[in-house]
């Protein structure tokens, strides 16, 4: 899907915030869902996803939406500084399917580095196993401030 269409209200992250479909949780309020991503780029990966907004991507989010998803954003981010110890977090967006989004649900990706680890590529992760992510899902839940 290029930057323009229409919102698809039975994408995989429209179904995981019905309830349709399981996740790892690891922090929910009024605006986000967040839940650790099933295709990891690194242990700990976590997607951040707006709860309200039909959104697709960055561009089409309303900047009183965007304000509460990014802060979220950083509250998981801490949350997983100190859970995992990592070294590094990268934060990623993508828009549109030639820029790399397969989801088209706005949402970020929060990512632990280690400086002795090598990151997996976006979405070529491989498939994790759910009871490794539910643990991790808890061990970051735990830190939330
Ligand atoms: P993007 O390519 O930026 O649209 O990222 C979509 C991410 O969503 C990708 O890293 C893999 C992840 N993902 C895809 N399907 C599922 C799912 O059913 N559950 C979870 N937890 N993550 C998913």
């Amino acid at each position: 899907m290029s930057l323009d269409g229409a919102y698809d209200d039975d994408n995989i992250f429209a179904k995981i915030i019905r309830g349709e479909i399981p996740a790892a949780k690891v922090y929910e309020d009024a605006h986000v869902l967040a839940f650790m991503d099933v295709f990891p780029q690194s242990r700990g990966h976590v997607l951040v996803i707006s709860k309200k907004s039909k959104a697709r991507n960055l561009l089409d989010v309303k900047p009183e939406v965007l304000s509460h998803v990014m802060l979220d954003v950083q509250k998981v981010a801490l949350a997983i500084r100190k859970a995992l110890k990592p070294d590094g977090i990268v934060l990623t967006q993508f828009n549109g399917a030639p820029a790399g989004q397969s989801v088209f649900h706005l949402h970020f990706h929060l990512i632990p580095r280690w400086t002795d680890q090598p990151l997996k590529a976006h979405g070529e992760g491989g498939m994790a196993d759910p009871k490794e992510l539910a643990a991790l899902a808890q061990q970051i839940a735990a830190e939330i401030g």
